[in-house]
């Protein structure tokens, strides 16, 4: 059948302005798979994503989100860290915690506790504060053991050290470090355990998925800490990646690395930033990087699961941290689901 010029013509400049951007006709997901179905299917424990309070108020959002079919875990993106549990020195305040907690109970999904001891989002009563060994100590384990004994008996794992290590390796200086050295590390951990011996303990940090010398140092930080006895039960990998830098081949080996110490490894953060404008061959890409990454959770029988860092570009935290990125999730910020969601069920059934 010919085309009349004029349709031609019409569809040649939509060929021209998709190619340059994605618009109301960017590429979409075609599968029909739940993504948790997927990985439960493939014999993971879970899919899961982050998600915040004042999300909570979106119905369209919550609808997605309360699949369990599709979500089989959440992870609280913000509402459990030091400056929302511990606003004031012993002054505890769980009602955001327990937002995404009784909704996760609710939902039948499992949780990860995120996060405990961490140098960002510290109320300045502890950045600023004066330690000795001996206060700071206390601190630490007042905070944990209060903080995991409130949720104790409902959490999966909780990300106990949240990015302990500069890129080179070195432990990064922050009030912890600077007033106790590494030691902070196993009163966290070893607190942690009290207030809940049935909770996963992790440690989790960004750029482990290279090789180099951050993963270098967990692995040497996993080593020292099992000779020690100190309870260490997995290391999350947040997997922030950008469009195209996926080595699958490092995350693999890095993820093995930590496995054969007799750790548990998890996605714990994946998104992927594209520079914007993104066209339809950046999402393409991006398909490709999230079957890749959850590719190699699949090759690497410790590791339990994936969560990204919100599903959808709605509420992904990268446009406001890097300036002319976005699109990072596998949802668009429509809450339509792009080709990256069928990278992710390809990955499940590789
Ligand atoms: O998603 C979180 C965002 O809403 C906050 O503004 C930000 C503040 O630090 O923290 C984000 O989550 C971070 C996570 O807790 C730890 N790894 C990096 C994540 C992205 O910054």
């Amino acid at each position: 059948m010919m085309l009349s010029a004029s349709f031609a013509a019409l569809l040649s400049l939509l060929h021209v302005a998709t190619a340059q951007t994605t618009t109301a006709s960017a590429p979409t997901a075609t599968s029909t798979v739940a993504l948790n179905n997927a990985a439960k299917a493939a014999g993971k424990l879970y899919f899961g994503t982050a998600t915040d309070n004042p999300e909570l108020t979106d119905t369209a959002y919550v609808a997605i989100l309360n699949n369990t079919n599709m979500f089989g875990q959440l992870t609280p993106g913000n509402s459990m860290k030091w400056d929302a549990i511990e606003p004031e020195q012993n002054v505890f305040d769980f009602t955001g915690g327990d937002q995404i907690a009784d909704l996760a109970e609710a939902t039948g999904k499992i949780i990860r506790g995120h996060n405990l001891v961490w140098y960002s989002q510290l109320p300045t009563w502890v950045s600023s504060g004066t330690w000795t060994t001996e206060t700071l100590t206390a601190v630490i384990q007042n905070h944990v053991t209060t903080e995991v004994s409130h949720y104790a008996g409902k959490m999966y794992a909780w990300d106990v050290i949240n990015e302990p290590f500069n890129d080179d390796g070195t432990f990064r200086t922050d009030v912890f470090y600077n007033t106790l050295g590494s030691d902070y590390i196993s009163i966290a951990l070893t607190a942690a355990r009290a207030a809940d011996p049935n909770a996963k303990l992790y440690i989790n940090d960004y750029n482990l998925e290279y090789s180099g010398a951050k993963i270098d140092a967990m692995v040497q930080l996993v080593t020292d800490l099992k000779a020690a006895d100190v309870p260490i039960d997995g290391i999350g990998f947040e997997s922030h990646f950008i469009l195209g830098e996926v080595d699958a081949s490092s995350l693999q080996t890095n993820m093995e690395s930590l496995t054969a110490l007799g750790v548990e490894v998890a996605i714990t953060e994946l998104d992927d930033r594209i520079e914007l404008p993104a066209t339809d061959a950046d999402l393409e890409q991006q398909k490709a990087d999230y079957e890749s990454v959850v590719g190699v959770c699949m090759a690497v029988s410790g590791c339990v699961g994936v969560t990204i860092w919100d599903y959808t570009d709605k509420y992904s935290w990268i446009p406001s941290t890097f300036s002319g990125y976005g699109e990072a999730c596998p949802w668009d910020e429509n809450l339509v689901p792009k080709p990256a969601y069928d990278g992710i069920v390809l990955g499940f059934q590789s």
